[in-house]
């Protein structure tokens, strides 16, 4: 089993491979793989954030036929949260006045943002979200803190960051002013880590009374005698900030070359971007709840030998019938309409124009309610072959 850890920072992997050294034989940094990708930390929490960075990597290892069976990829997120700064920097740690900006200066900035703060009201913690994603597309997450109060002054030359700031009145020191050893035994990742070995070492133990071969993943189509299409497009709508769904279709299908959103994401579009991965072109529309964005209400794209009218479907009385929306395609020069915004799933021919709707990924109005996407493969000779998918569970 192979642990690949995403982080340029070689004292986390020091770390990592003293505490989950008994989990895998092989922990090695994205880079030592030759892995360059670099994940946009769009995220609101670290948590989303770590996230955002193992899954990326996943895809990316998937793309490039990287991805062992047995591999997790992991990641973690951290940062100072200061409580009198209302949680800030936070996420934006590393950012935090700027990503060039010195330690020093940015430790000064905050003891300067406390000057009128005295006591608890100093309280700070430094908090690490770790997450692992299996090669099967499996994710979890641990979590740790690290608690103190802002120092008056900064001490301490060991650590980095913002280690000399951090003040912890049970040892009387710094961060900055502790030993490694004793920084990793009581710092957030130290407790993060050995939270994420925890749950493996169970997860592991599961799945091997269960008989699962951890990351006998099922995109290795070519095993089981099945040809992989020419390319793949899905086609999703009306997910309305709630990804979960959207998350395990997008880690199951494993490779696919476009990715459609008929819109009403409500703003997670930059976050299902990244779980759809690097090498994916991505297309979304606006839906009727995507306010204040800049997505174009309808686009044209060409897909193998079809040209497809890509929009929410709102302006065109999709609810009543869908003549003006076959209408419009065909104005357009299509022979292909998707089409979202009824959360109803439809296949059907009119005047000529090919209408799809994939339903709803995540709210789904249809008899059964069961959560709905469509997949389309497109064969050498770019014709399509549509297969309209259930999700087995109601919402
Ligand atoms: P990678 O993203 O490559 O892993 P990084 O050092 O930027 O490396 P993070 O994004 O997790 O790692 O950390 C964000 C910032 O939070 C980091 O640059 C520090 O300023 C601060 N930070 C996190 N852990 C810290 C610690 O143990 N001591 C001091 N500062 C820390």
């Amino acid at each position: 089993m192979r642990i690949i850890f995403a982080t340029h920072n070689k004292n986390k992997i020091r770390e990592v491979r003293q505490i989950l050294g008994d989990v895998a034989s092989d922990i090695v940094a994205k880079s030592e793989l030759g892995i360059d990708f670099e994940p946009v930390e769009t995220g609101k929490t670290f948590a989303e954030n770590a996230e955002l960075k193992a899954s990326g990597i996943r895809s990316y290892m998937l793309a490039h036929d990287m991805l062992q069976d047995d591999d997790i990829i992991m990641s973690d997120d951290s940062g100072l949260c200061v409580n009198y700064m209302l949680g800030m920097p936070g996420v934006y740690s590393a950012r935090y006045l700027g990503e060039d900006t010195s330690y020093d200066v940015k430790n000064a900035r905050i003891i300067q943002e406390l000057r009128f703060a005295e006591g608890d009201e100093r309280a700070a913690h430094f908090a690490c979200s770790i997450c692992a994603v299996f090669a099967d597309g499996r994710v979890f997450h641990s979590e740790g803190k690290f608690e103190g109060l802002i120092a008056k002054e900064p001490k301490g030359t060991n650590g980095f960051g913002y280690d000399p700031i951090l003040y912890l009145p049970e040892y009387g020191r710094t961060s900055a002013e502790l030993t490694p050893e004793e920084k990793n035994s009581i710092s957030h990742r130290g407790k993060a880590l050995r939270a994420m070995r925890d749950q493996l070492m169970k997860v592991l133990e599961d799945d091997r009374k269960k008989g699962i071969n951890q990351g006998a993943f099922p995109e290795k189509k070519e095993d089981s005698g099945l040809v992989r299409p020419f390319q793949t497009i899905l086609v999703v709508s009306d997910s309305h900030h709630k990804d979960d769904n959207l998350k395990d279709v997008l880690s199951r299908l494993g490779m696919i070359d476009f990715f459609v959103h008929l819109g009403d994401a409500e703003g997670t579009e930059g976050l299902i971007q990244q779980y759809a991965g690097d090498g994916v072109k991505c297309f979304f529309v606006q839906g009727n709840n995507d306010f204040f964005t800049n997505l174009p209400r309808d686009i044209v794209a060409t897909f193998g030998k079809h040209k497809c009218f890509l929009t929410h479907g709102h302006y065109y009385g999709v609810n009543m019938d869908l003549s003006i929306l076959a209408e419009e395609a065909k104005i357009r020069g299509c022979d292909v309409a998707m089409f979202g915004h009824t959360h109803r799933p439809c296949l059907k021919m009119v005047n000529g124009v090919m209408c799809i709707n994939p339903g709803s990924i995540s709210f789904p109005r249809q008899m059964d309610r069961k959560p709905s996407y469509m997949v389309i493969d497109i064969s050498e000779d770019g014709e399509f072959t549509y297969h309209q998918v259930l999700l087995d569970k109601w919402t």
